[in-house]
């Protein structure tokens, strides 16, 4: 088969909810892949930010088949050794009182809104289905119904209703639209993300977090941070809060909380909020499964022991003091914390960041625009010096191609 043959394949057999870049990956390890045919590519994509400690760990796959050989799934309808063990874990890393382990982005998210809600009726006190909650425009937490009539991109919500009512719409990044929305005492919750990844990076001012974070409190409403992309040292902190010092009173983790080896999300929060939620009033068949569990630890082992937020930081302040640098009427800017970073692209004779992409990909980098004109740079974390230079060589060259 060929390249052609695996993609029609896919066309043939598979949903068209996807227009993946043409090309067709078969192995990763650290920060490369290789295709069918045996080409090798920088991933500068980390499936979204899943594979933050490089592509397939050996920490984190042996955690995995180890645990595989020895018990894979109990559910929580019994106890097991692994799943305390990981709980107590990862409540510590993290420094709150509780976990509820999951296994999407957007489970972690829906479950994130169900325990605010239940917190309000039986915390707060907000008369029955009358709870808000606050929500960012150009937010993306997960493709759920609930989650998407949260959403302002009309290709995430359009067709898909009717809409889960419940949610206040305001815009990122802006501090007096909040506390406009806060003076509703039936508010319980602001969403946010602490830095808009698929909006384009959307790096908000400098304290905003902090901000909202004491305006909430002021309002005894819970600030409910979805750090699913922009955690587990991505934007060179243990988590995007950190940054600011903010803690948030539900924290929603996925994507790299398993290094990309197998789906985990976690939501964290103290006693007072986690335990509204009674026996039986929510779950998931694999939520908190053995292997779940060992994978967990180890990938935030390697994250604390391979010091991924320090590399993060330092090498992502070389990748956009690099590009800054990079003559192109194409780029009209670049920005990012960390190692989440994109770059605006502006068309030029009709070339586009779709173009951009397609000929990085013949350099030997792959990457993929998100929103049609801006590209997204978030290689692994595990990125040496020497590779982040090799990497930023492929792009500085292939711009010149569009010169
Ligand atoms: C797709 C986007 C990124 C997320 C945040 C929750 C979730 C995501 C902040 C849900 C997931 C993924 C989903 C994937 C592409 C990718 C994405 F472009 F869609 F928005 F990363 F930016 N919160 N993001 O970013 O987690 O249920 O997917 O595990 O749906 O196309 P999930």
């Amino acid at each position: 088969m060929n390249v052609q043959d695996y993609i029609n394949r896919e066309n043939k057999y598979g949903a068209h909810n996807y227009h993946p870049l043409p090309v067709v990956l078969d192995r990763g390890e650290g920060v490369f892949v290789w295709d069918v045919e045996g080409t090798r590519y920088f991933d500068f994509l980390s499936a979204y930010s899943a594979v933050n400690q490089g592509h397939c760990h050996p920490k984190i796959i042996n955690a995995m088949t180890e645990q595989a050989k020895q018990l894979t799934l109990t559910s929580r309808a019994f106890f097991c050794s692994q799943l305390g063990e990981y709980e107590e874990f990862i409540t510590k890393y993290f420094g709150y009182d509780k976990v509820l382990p999951m296994n999407t982005g957007a489970e972690g998210d829906e479950t994130a809104l169900k325990l605010c809600r239940k917190w309000a009726y039986t915390k707060k006190g907000i008369p029955e289905n009358k709870a808000k909650i606050i929500v960012c425009a150009e937010n993306f937490h997960g493709r759920t119904i609930t989650i998407i009539s949260m959403s302002t991109d009309p290709d995430a919500k359009k067709d898909f209703g009717p809409y889960t009512p419940g949610f206040v719409t305001i815009p990122y990044n802006d501090l007096p639209a909040l506390e406009k929305e806060l003076e509703d005492p039936n508010v319980a919750g602001f969403l946010v993300e602490p830095i808009q990844g698929e909006a384009g990076v959307h790096v908000p001012d400098e304290g905003y977090l902090k901000k909202a974070w004491e305006m909430c409190k002021a309002k005894n409403v819970l600030l409910i941070a979805d750090e699913v992309q922009t955690g587990i040292a991505r934007t060179g902190k243990l988590l995007a809060c950190d940054h600011e010092g903010v803690r948030p009173d539900i924290l929603i983790l996925g994507k790299a909380l398993s290094g990309g080896v197998y789906p985990v999300s976690a939501v964290l929060a103290d006693d007072d909020i986690m335990l509204t939620i009674k026996p039986g009033e929510h779950g998931s068949t694999f939520g908190g499964n053995p292997v779940a569990a060992k994978v967990a630890i180890a990938a935030l082992e390697v994250v604390r022991d391979e010091k991924l937020a320090e590399n993060a930081e330092r090498l992502g302040t070389i990748f956009r003091k690099e590009f800054s640098g990079i003559q192109s009427d194409m780029i009209s800017l670049v920005r990012g914390k960390g190692l989440l970073n994109a770059v605006v692209i502006e068309p030029k004779n009709g070339k586009t960041a779709w173009d951009v992409c397609l000929a990085m990909k013949e350099n030997g980098l792959i990457a993929k625009p998100t929103h049609d004109h801006i590209i997204r740079f978030a290689p692994p974390l595990v990125i040496t010096e020497e590779q982040l230079m090799e990497a930023i060589h492929i792009i500085k060259q292939t711009f010149k191609e569009f010169e």
